[in-house]
Formats: C-alpha cells, sequence, structure tokens
C-alpha cells in the first residue's frame, strides 16, 4: 500500500478503531474507541506513585501515529504524579481518554494503601476529586498534621482518605482496636467472607477524639477499611490493633 493510499484511506476513514490496552500493578483494562470524525484527537494519560504503566496502543487503520507511539513509549514510569498529554490524528474534536488508577480501595496484603480525596460536606457522598495514591507499611499509625498540609494532598483542610490493607492474623484472640480522628472516621472490619467483624462510625465534625472496641477474632484473613476526613482546623488520624 502507498503512503497516498494510507493518506486517502486514513482521511475517508470513519472508523478509525484504537484498542488501547494499559496494564497496572494488579490492574488492568482495555478499550476499543471507534472515531467516526476527522482532525486532532487528544490523548490524557494520569498516573501516580507506585504504578508502572505500560500502554500499548494498537491502530486497526493501517499503522501507529509515530508521534502517537513516541507518546505512548515516554509514559513507562514509576514516579511521582505526572500526566501527559499528546494530540494526534484524526479525530477534528478532542477526545480523550483518562485513565485512572484503581478509586476504590484494593486492601493490599502487608500495607496500608491510601487513596487521597478532596473533601465533600455531603454525608451521602463525601468524597470529592482524587487526589493522589500513597503508601504505609507500619499497621499502626498516628499522623498529627495540626493546622498543616496533610500528607502530600497539598490541603489543610477539606481533603479526606480511604485506607484498606488486609491482615493475616497467625493467632486467634480478643483484638483492640482503636482509632483517633479529627475530624472524622469510620472503620470497618471484614472476614474473609466479607462479613463484617467490627464497624466503629464517627464521621462527624469534631476535635480529635479517640475510640475503642475490642473483638475476638479466629485466626485468619481480614480486610480493614479506614475511612477518615479533614474538614477545617487541625487534623490527626491514627490507628492502632493490639491484641
Ligand atoms: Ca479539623
Amino acid at each position: 500500500m502507498t503512503s497516498n493510499n494510507v493518506i486517502s484511506r486514513w482521511i475517508k476513514s470513519f472508523f478509525n478503531v484504537i484498542v488501547f490496552l494499559i496494564s497496572l500493578i494488579a490492574y488492568g483494562s482495555r478499550r476499543t474507541l471507534v472515531l467516526s470524525w476527522l482532525g486532532n484527537n487528544g490523548y490524557r494519560l494520569g498516573f501516580f506513585e507506585g504504578i508502572i504503566a505500560t500502554v500499548f496502543f494498537f491502530y486497526i487503520a493501517d499503522r501507529f501515529v509515530p508521534a502517537l507511539n513516541e507518546f505512548i513509549n515516554g509514559i513507562r514510569a514509576l514516579g511521582r504524579q505526572t500526566e501527559q498529554y499528546h494530540t494526534s490524528s484524526p479525530a477534528r474534536e478532542s477526545s480523550e481518554t483518562i485513565q485512572q488508577p484503581q478509586l476504590e480501595p484494593s486492601f493490599p496484603l502487608e500495607r496500608w494503601e491510601f487513596l487521597w480525596f478532596r473533601y465533600v460536606e455531603d454525608r451521602s457522598n463525601p468524597w470529592g476529586d482524587f487526589i493522589s495514591q500513597s503508601y504505609k507499611n507500619e499497621l499502626n499509625f498516628d499522623e498529627d498534621w495540626d493546622q498543616g498540609i496533610v500528607n502530600n494532598s497539598g490541603l489543610s483542610n477539606n481533603v479526606a482518605f480511604k485506607a484498606s490493607r488486609t491482615i493475616q492474623l497467625e493467632n486467634a484472640g480478643r483484638y483492640i482496636f482503636r482509632i483517633g480522628a479529627d475530624d472524622g472516621v469510620r472503620l470497618f472490619l471484614y472476614n474473609n467472607l466479607s462479613e463484617t467483624k467490627l464497624e466503629i462510625n464517627e464521621w462527624k465534625d469534631q476535635q480529635y477524639s479517640e475510640f475503642e472496641r475490642s473483638v475476638e477474632l479466629p485466626a485468619g484473613v481480614y480486610k480493614i477499611l479506614l475511612e477518615w476526613y479533614e474538614h477545617y482546623g487541625a487534623a490527626r488520624a491514627r490507628f492502632t490493633m493490639t491484641l
């Protein structure tokens, strides 16, 4: 096929199909886009600390766009939050595909995963824009940000997290959970059948307060979900689990 034919086919084609495959650690997605217009098409990909993104574009319309391919090769990375943007043919109107890291807690084994969001003063859905993802190895923690910036969110007010992890309990026993928060906090403990074994719900604006419950647990695998928000003023989040 000559390059003229390629260009001609390119311009005349109403169906340029992109198979867009993204592989992330413990996460993958694939989709097909059917573009029925001509002109520039923008692609935006955001990814976040701790995630390796490998992206493949495959054009059924005969070939890769070299510049696009270059863009794809450029985003394999492990590092701080970054975002890249590229504009290429053939769509006239801007159309973008945004691949977010998973926004639901992933309950990793042996470390906390923190998903940071803007806090919205809405009891039915307090989760605003996703900000970033971070991790913490230690099971027990006490983070006191006082009036300052909360973690690396860039925010000192109206910020929230969903923290999750999976734990393996070698010993049965009565475990003591103590959580502390300024402002709101709620804790859920699930067993491997996703049954709720413990729930503490103190989702409200408050000065730093601590809440303690104990629960008898057989040895086994458990999932912990800790949700927290800071409305305004000082901010602090604490979690301890002891036998
Ligand atoms: Ca506060």
